[in-house]
């Protein structure tokens, strides 16, 4: 059984509020929503930052009792998050092959746009948040055409929206439809609920007045 929610993930947005990779504001996703808050693994820019980053999806993956074969780190922000998971979870002793993509085919040296041990057996995606889904389906098309199989997704936000299907809402998140539909585990350090319980414990100060509009774009692209 996979627990989620509690101390790791309360831990975990503190982290990211104090590294500023958790930020208030008005942002566009991917999916083109005006979000009032963002996640940017890419502010996970320094040692200590990605070392401790490691530790937390490492703790979430040992703690969920998940097996898998090898990790795959998609193109451009799964790639150092891939990476710096396989060396934690082998100083833990528990060491995987690694292996990631290239959005651009490279036509000289060693040719194609895989990177890394070869793509084979159940194979574990480290990447940074899930939205609408339109990422991790790219992952799972990628994988599936090398020939392996495409088992879990590891990922630090699971930020509980409607995914999109052919540019339309519907009432199931992303992680939901990769969990049921198609059936990998999902393993979030985080999610928005953990946020916006992290947040009414700061009611009293700056950070707590974010809530109101986190709790206003949950209620109009929350998932069901
Ligand atoms: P989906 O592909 O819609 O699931 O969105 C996930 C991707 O959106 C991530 O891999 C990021 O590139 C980007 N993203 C963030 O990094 N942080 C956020 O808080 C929100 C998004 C987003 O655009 O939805």
């Amino acid at each position: 059984k996979i627990e989620e929610g509690g101390a790791l993930a309360q831990a975990f947005v503190q982290f990211a509020l104090e590294s500023g990779v958790l930020r208030f504001g008005q942002f566009k996703t991917k999916a083109g929503r005006i979000s009032p808050y963002f996640f940017n693994a890419g502010l996970f820019d320094d040692g200590a930052k990605l070392a401790r980053l490691a530790e937390f999806y490492a703790d979430r993956l040992i703690a969920s009792g998940l097996e898998f074969d090898m990790i795959f780190g998609p193109a451009y922000k799964g790639i150092p998050l891939g990476a710096t998971v396989a060396a934690e979870l082998a100083r833990r002793g528990r060491n995987v092959p690694f292996a990631y993509n290239r959005k651009e085919a490279k036509d000289h040296g060693e040719g194609g746009t895989l990177v890394g041990a070869p793509l084979q057996g159940r194979v574990l995606i480290v990447d940074d948040v899930m939205s609408a889904g339109t990422a991790v389906r790219e992952s799972i098309a990628a994988i599936r055409a090398a020939g392996a199989t495409p088992h879990a997704v590891a990922i630090a936000l699971d930020r509980q929206e409607k995914a999109t299907e052919n540019g339309a809402d519907v009432d199931h998140s992303a992680v939901q439809y990769v969990r049921n539909q198609l059936g990998l585990a999902v393993i979030s350090i985080a999610t928005l609920d953990d946020l916006l319980q992290y947040l009414s414990g700061r009611a009293d100060d700056e950070l707590g007045a974010h809530r109101q509009h986190v709790l206003a774009y949950r209620a109009r692209y929350g998932a069901g």
